[in-house]
């Protein structure tokens, strides 16, 4: 796990493992005798592995990839204790997710470098767009914010909140504004400043309203007309908590934009963190970071070890 700056790692540790409290109880229900060495590893045993896999979300293909790995190494008897299968667990869940692993990095050979943000309502966009501009901030870079969610009122006031807290501008227009304009705006102004980022805000949206996904496009198309090769990347953030749900998100947003990466929020809420598998499975998107919480220090960098070991782990 990367060391982050003032916050020793303890701390992090621990809210990581809080936050997945409610995915490890339902693992731990499902394999803890397993994992407290009560049983002798027979097709019993892994078969309720299974189910705990696919009670948590982990989806049918990676569910599947997982046990084939551990049922070949118990044929091959290397798994004859529960410490090598606790072990053959985490290697196994590791390597699911081993091509979702890249950091989010922002390239400053492109000025400004543009960061698409989508996702369905309530997904937690505006939050993380405000937590990633904090983050960015301590890095040193310049940031600007576009509220290109001109749906609701309150959208641009929730934006321009974060903005201040941060001493970071937002450029926004009016309610029913053109979302589009905002943006070519926000790029421009960006562009003329000299500022590093422009992270966009988009209004929340239903991937079944192809209206609404046209409308995304078309502010994909509007940035391209300030800088061609933007926007570098389109971050889709997703609500751990709808579970399978998310990957017909991933295949829509995908479809309508083009996807560069993801954010998985509100992991702390859910008992469906697995679903992370299910989706390294299908996509090799990186999943740049995950929330684990409402405070500001919950948009954690997605780190496969730690994230594994948070929810495997028995010892506080
Ligand atoms: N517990 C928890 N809550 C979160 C997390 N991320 C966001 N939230 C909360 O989720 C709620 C919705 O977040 P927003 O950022 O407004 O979501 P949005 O995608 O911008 O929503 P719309 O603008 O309506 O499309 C807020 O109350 C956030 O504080 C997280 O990781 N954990
Ligand atoms: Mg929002």
């Amino acid at each position: 796990m990367p060391a982050v700056k003032n916050t020793p790692r303890p701390s992090w540790w621990q809210r990581l493992r809080g936050g997945l409290e409610k995915t490890r109880g339902q693992l731990a229900a499902g394999i803890g005798d397993l994992l407290l060495g009560k049983k002798a590893i027979d097709a019993q045993v892994l078969e309720e592995l299974e189910t705990a896999l696919l009670v948590t979300d982990v989806g049918v293909d990676a569910t599947r990839t997982i046990m084939q790995a551990l049922t070949q190494r118990v044929a091959r008897k290397q798994l004859n204790d529960t410490v090598a299968l606790h072990g053959a667990l985490c290697t196994a869940l590791e390597a699911i997710l081993e091509p979702n692993c890249r950091p989010f990095e922002v390239d400053s050979a492109r000025a400004p470098f543009v960061v698409l943000v989508v996702g369905v309502n309530g997904a937690g966009k505006t939050t993380t767009i405000g937590k990633l501009a904090k983050r960015l901030k301590s890095e040193g870079k310049s940031v600007l914010l576009a509220a290109g969610d001109t749906f609701r009122a309150a959208a641009v006031e929730q934006l321009t909140e974060w903005g201040r807290r941060n001493d970071v501008p937002v450029i926004a227009q009016g309610q029913g504004a053109d979302s589009a304009s905002v943006v070519f705006d926000a790029i421009s102004a960006a562009k003329s400043r000299g500022v590093d980022v422009v992270i966009a805000d988009t209004a929340g949206r239903l991937q079944a309203k192809t209206n609404l996904m046209e409308e995304l496009a078309k502010i994909k198309r509007v940035m391209a007309k300030v800088d061609p090769t933007a926007p570098h990347e389109v971050v889709l953030v997703l609500d751990a908590g709808v579970g399978q749900n998310g990957l017909s998100q991933v295949k829509e947003f995908d479809a309508a934009v083009g996807l560069t990466g993801l954010v998985v929020t509100k992991l702390d809420g859910t008992a469906k963190a697995g679903v992370l598998f299910a989706i390294a499975a299908r996509w090799a998107l990186p999943i740049y970071f995950i929330g684990i919480g409402e405070r500001e220090d919950d948009l954690r960098p997605f780190d496969k070890q730690s994230f594994v070991a948070a929810l495997l782990e028995n010892g506080a």
